[in-house]
């Protein structure tokens, strides 16, 4: 079930990365192609977007929900194995690299995310000094880190739009999707209610 109770089929995406990465800025971006201004996230924001996928229409949710660890006893919730990751790097932030890269390898020894393809989003490509992809790619040694899944790493910018609906596509093209639509039982009104209520302050 969606959002609006529709029968198209669910992925769920884990948008995650170090504070300041541009997280919410990105989801924005690609929800509404406009630069909406942030806070720093309190809890989580969650957007559906919509796209096809197989020629068919499918509904993308995209959890933000920030580098919170207390969030993280949540993603039980996610269908195993129907959970991407897009990982937000602040590309221009070569100091906090390691502590970022640290993060993804933390993250993806969940039990949850096992063969969870990833997408690493290289983002503020427009700073000058930004790493590139590459050398992000390169510093996260992600060729050893995702041997066990699909991965792949976009440059893009929150702030100019660079590379994000091509970062969108390549979501698209990487989430999968749960045979049966019917597995992800809870609508995500209910795991919002949930999320909500078992939250601790
Ligand atoms: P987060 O959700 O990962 O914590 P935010 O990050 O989306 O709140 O963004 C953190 C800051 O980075 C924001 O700046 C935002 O405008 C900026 N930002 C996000 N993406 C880009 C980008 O691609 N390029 C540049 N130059 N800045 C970006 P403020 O100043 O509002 O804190
Ligand atoms: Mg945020």
């Amino acid at each position: 079930m969606g959002l609006r109770g529709s029968k198209q089929p669910e992925a769920q995406v884990l948008l995650l990365g170090l504070d300041n990465a541009g997280k919410s800025t990105l989801l924005y971006k690609m929800k509404y192609n406009a630069c909406v201004s942030t806070v720093p996230t309190v809890g989580f924001n969650v957007e559906m977007l919509e796209s096809r996928k197989n020629r068919r229409s499918i509904a993308v949710t995209v959890w933000d929900i920030g580098g919170q660890r207390r969030m993280r006893e949540h993603w039980k919730g996610f269908h195993q194995d129907a959970a991407t990751v897009a990982f937000v790097v602040d590309s221009s932030d070569t100091e906090r690299m390691e502590e970022a890269r640290r993060e993804l390898e933390n993250t993806l020894r969940s039990e949850q995310l096992r063969g969870s393809p990833v997408i690493l989003l290289a983002n503020k490509q427009d700073v000058d000094g930004a790493l590139t992809a590459t050398e992000i790619q390169d510093r996260f040694n992600l060729r050893k880190m995702c041997a066990a899944r699909d991965w792949f790493v976009q440059p893009c910018s929150a702030s100019t739009g660079f590379g994000v609906q091509e970062a969108f596509g390549r979501v698209v093209q990487m989430v999968k999707l749960p045979s049966d639509t019917g597995a992800i039982k809870d609508n995500i009104k209910d795991k919002v209610h949930h999320i909500k209520t078992t939250r601790r302050h």
